[in-house]
């Protein structure tokens, strides 16, 4: 039998904080073509086609979109992912990521 008591550590315990969420902002050029960044916000964040038409033209009229939240390493994969999209396609297509408040 061991002697070894296991005695819980209360008192030290440090609070697990939740991971900062990152958002994904789709950015406005004058030359990617409409249908193009809607087929891509489909493609790589999985939205509708009402929804990516709704967050194509905020970025349009706007200039800048928030298109979905992310942990931080989904949120630049996922900006990585549609930009490099319109890149391969030879477009300026840019998302951007940034830590929410
Ligand atoms: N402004 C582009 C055009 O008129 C369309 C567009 C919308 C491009 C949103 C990028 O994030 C964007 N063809």
């Amino acid at each position: 039998m061991s002697d070894n008591l296991v005695i819980p550590r209360t008192k030290n315990r440090p609070k697990l904080q939740r991971p900062r969420l990152h958002k994904v902002l789709l950015l406005n050029d004058d030359y990617t073509p409409r249908e193009f960044v809607v087929a891509v916000l489909r493609a790589v964040f999985g939205i509708g086609d009402e929804q990516a038409y709704r967050v194509m033209m905020t970025a349009h009229t706007r200039g800048t979109c928030v298109v979905a939240v992310y942990t931080k390493d989904v949120a630049d994969t996922k900006a990585k992912e549609g930009t490099e999209a319109g890149r391969s396609s030879g477009y300026p297509l840019m998302f951007a990521t940034e830590p929410e408040e």
